[in-house]
């Protein structure tokens, strides 16, 4: 029988999995919403310059598809780094949150100009901010 399982439940899982839990110092909820909106963020991106790619207007979205490029890029390592829980250096989970943060803001900025005329801008731009924020919030705990 296959389950499928949503990506928060599998995320969660593999972290209590960890030998060395009891030594985490960060918040689980924290960390696994990072981790999802960072994966999240990664596909939505891949996928609106990828859309974007292919209107007739591509030549005005040049920057939106290079925004979405370096956001999906950086959260793909961001999740990936967050979710390696042996021997973590906190300072390099909180320099690369702190670029996720940045890269976010600025995809979103670029989307929301086109989210009037393109739902896949308007999506992507919400995914980033949830992103952003997401990684705020551990930012804080960091
Ligand atoms: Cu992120
Ligand atoms: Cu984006
Ligand atoms: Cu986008
Ligand atoms: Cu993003």
């Amino acid at each position: 029988m296959t389950t499928t399982q949503s990506i928060d439940r599998l995320v969660r899982r593999m972290l209590e999995l960890h030998p060395r839990k009891e030594t985490r110092t960060v918040d689980d909820t924290l960390l696994v919403d990072c981790i999802e909106a960072c994966l999240e963020c990664t596909e939505v991106c891949t996928a609106c310059a990828d859309i974007s790619l292919a209107e007739p207007m591509v030549t005005e979205l040049v920057t939106s598809i290079r925004r979405c490029l370096d956001c999906s890029a950086v959260c793909r390592v961001t999740s990936e780094i967050l979710t390696r829980q042996t021997d973590t250096a906190l300072e390099v989970w909180q320099a690369q949150v702190k670029d996720c943060i940045a890269v976010c803001d600025a995809c979103a900025t670029e989307c929301e100009k086109h989210a009037a005329h393109h739902e896949h801008h308007r999506i992507c731009a919400e995914t980033c901010r949830r992103c952003e924020d997401a990684c705020k919030r551990l930012a804080q705990a960091l």
